[in-house]
């Protein structure tokens, strides 16, 4: 046996397997080639048997010469799996591509009522205070919706023309006063609430008015609570829905409920009192926005608490009517119609 013969044959294995490897098409077809052609009893390594047949001075040269073969069928091995693996990565990539220039289909969401949107926001102020939101019942007894207040059985809003009677002694609650009377059976002062909701009198419908509307009511009681908190609490809360630089003024008026009370204004945001025609102040420069007082002693005692050693004060609101004021609207009945062209004006954006 010669050192050429041994030279040709590692060369004609060599070129086999070389031909074998870039034949190969995928990563797995490559993989299952490999003991064929690397392998333990691959024809090049096989070669190695043939080196007792040669001259032992000869062998050391044989045997590098197969080496140097099989290291180079390695190197294309390893060449031609990368190769593969990448282009397979590519391969993949293109066809499971997701084009995330596309823009969504949009979908068409509610609006939030603009009522809505006015009592959240009178909701956020108090609760921004430490005042906690409390509901009850459309429904009351007249216990609840009068007695309890201090509204005699003869006084005029108990009448027929202004309040929806159901089976005796139930009806629509004519305030949402009745939450706070019942809150205050239920929990022990300290108590700051409002009680936002749904109110029903009856009334014929015009610009202005409307037999349901909205309100929100709040009470605090506590010790030693004054006129003086009652003043702090509503400035602040006016300040925060129509503006720092607007003045308040509180004018002395009558609620059954409330001794001594007082009606709220608040300077006109649209002419300042600058303008004698004004269609939001007509021409007084003022706009009357709240209704308070400190809670009426024999509406503590009705409760079961006792006016010496604690007191309150309490207020109320029409939704309806900060609303208009907010958006610039100029009849109520926008607020019920469901006239989208009018709802959609409120879409927010975020
Ligand atoms: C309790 C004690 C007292 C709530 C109050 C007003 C004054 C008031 C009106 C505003 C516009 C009703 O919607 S409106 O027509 N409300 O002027 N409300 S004090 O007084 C209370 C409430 C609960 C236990």
């Amino acid at each position: 046996m010669e050192l050429e013969q041994i030279k040709s044959q590692s060369e004609e294995a060599e070129s086999a397997a070389l031909a074998a490897l870039n034949a190969a098409a995928t990563v797995s077809e490559l993989e299952r080639l490999k003991p064929e052609i690397l392998g333990k009893k691959c024809p090049l390594r096989q070669l190695m048997k043939l080196l007792g047949q040669l001259d032992a001075h000869l062998r050391p040269a044989a045997g590098a010469i197969i080496n140097e073969a099989v290291s180079r069928v390695e190197r294309a091995y390893q060449d031609r799996l990368d190769h593969l693996r990448e282009a397979e990565l590519e391969k993949r990539l293109i066809e499971e591509k997701i084009d995330i220039s596309l823009p969504p289909s949009f979908k068409a969401t509610g609006t939030l009522h603009p009522l809505t949107l006015t009592v959240r926001e009178i909701e956020r102020i108090f609760v921004s205070m430490g005042y906690e939101v409390a509901t009850g019942p459309e429904v009351e007894t007249e216990y609840y919706n009068f007695d309890a207040l201090n509204i005699p059985p003869e006084h005029p809003a108990r009448d027929m023309h202004d309040t929806f009677f159901l089976a005796p002694g139930t009806i629509l609650r004519t305030h949402t006063s009745p939450v706070q009377i019942r809150y205050m059976r239920t929990h022990k002062p300290p108590i700051a609430i409002i009680a936002p909701g749904r109110v029903f009198r009856v009334d014929d419908i015009d610009a202005t008015h409307s037999p349901v509307f909205h309100q929100v009511e709040g009470l605090l009681v506590d010790v030693d609570v004054s006129f003086a908190h009652l003043k702090g609490t509503l400035t602040e809360f006016l300040h925060a829905m129509f503006g720092k630089d607007l003045a308040t003024r509180f004018r002395p008026s009558y609620f059954p409920f409330t001794e001594p009370s007082a009606e709220v204004d608040v300077q006109c945001f649209a002419c300042r009192g600058t303008n004698a025609e004004c269609r939001i102040c007509k021409g007084t420069g003022w706009i009357e926005v709240l209704g308070s007082g400190m809670v009426h002693p024999k509406v503590l005692e009705n409760v079961g608490l006792n006016p010496k050693e604690v007191s309150g004060f309490a207020f109320g609101l029409g939704v309806e009517r900060f609303a208009m004021l907010r958006y610039g609207i100029t009849n109520i009945r926008n607020f019920y119609e469901n006239d989208l062209r009018f709802l959609r004006q409120f879409q927010q954006r975020w």
